[in-house]
């Protein structure tokens, strides 16, 4: 059910998720849109679009949300995603050293080619293995402390598997766009918009092994 109240204004929130494959986007995008996890997933192809709306007071937040291909074939598409997004979560596996350094990399080359005009959440994924695993063989706090304050990000622990902090990654990032006043569109019901269980895949004709953008798959 489409919980939008009619006339109710709503603040639109472009996101794009970076990171590694199989670090866990799509499973955070799973989790906060449907509520849901998949122990086996497909990796992302393209790209995939989902939206999803909040609502905090007395206005909707609606959250668009383009959640890339962490495979490395993929990585030339990413700039189309992040050019036009008004924050971006940055995924890495929280066991996974080597999933944190390209995190990194996806920070750096964000505050290269987008500068502050973006807002970036750094998020370690995965935290239900960390019982699991040997301390050792997880990404050290240090270091992502230290990284975090150079680079002055936010940083959140998730588990798509249990679903912690997943809400409050979307929610905080809606809590640092800048209100409505100027810069939100206020859309109604009316608008020729996307609604939340839709998604879209795309495949692009840039990418070795990919096909023509497929369109909306409803
Ligand atoms: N234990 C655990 N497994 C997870 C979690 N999040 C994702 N996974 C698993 O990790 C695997 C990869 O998840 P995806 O969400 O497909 O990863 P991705 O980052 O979207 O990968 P690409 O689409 O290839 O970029 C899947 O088998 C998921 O079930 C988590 O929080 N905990
Ligand atoms: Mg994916």
């Amino acid at each position: 059910m489409d919980k939008s109240i009619a006339g109710m204004p709503t603040l639109t929130i472009k996101v794009v998720l970076l990171g590694e494959s199989a670090v866990g986007k799509s499973s955070i995008v799973l989790r906060f849109v449907s509520n849901d996890f998949a122990q086996s997933k497909e990796p992302t192809i393209g790209a995939a679009f989902l939206t999803k709306r909040i609502y905090r007071n007395d206005e909707a937040i609606k959250f668009e949300i383009w959640d890339t291909a962490g495979q490395e074939r993929f990585a030339p598409l990413a700039p189309m995603y992040y050019r036009n997004a008004q924050a971006a979560l940055v995924v890495f596996d929280i066991t996974n050293e080597q999933s944190f350094h390209k995190a990194q990399n996806w920070v750096e080359q964000l505050h290269e080619r987008v500068g502050n005009h973006i807002i970036i959440a750094l998020v370690g994924n995965k935290t239900d293995l960390l019982g699991m695993q040997n301390l050792n063989m997880g990404v050290k706090k240090e270091m992502i402390e230290d990284f975090c304050q150079r680079e002055n990000l936010s940083y959140f622990e998730t588990s798509a598997k249990t679903g912690e902090n997943i809400h409050e990654v979307f929610q905080a990032i809606g809590e640092k766009t800048p209100h409505p006043t100027q810069k939100a569109r206020r859309n109604s019901d009316h608008d020729l918009t996307i609604t939340d269980d839709q998604r879209i895949d795309l495949e692009s004709t840039t990418v070795e092994g990919a096909r023509e953008t497929g369109g909306c798959s409803c």
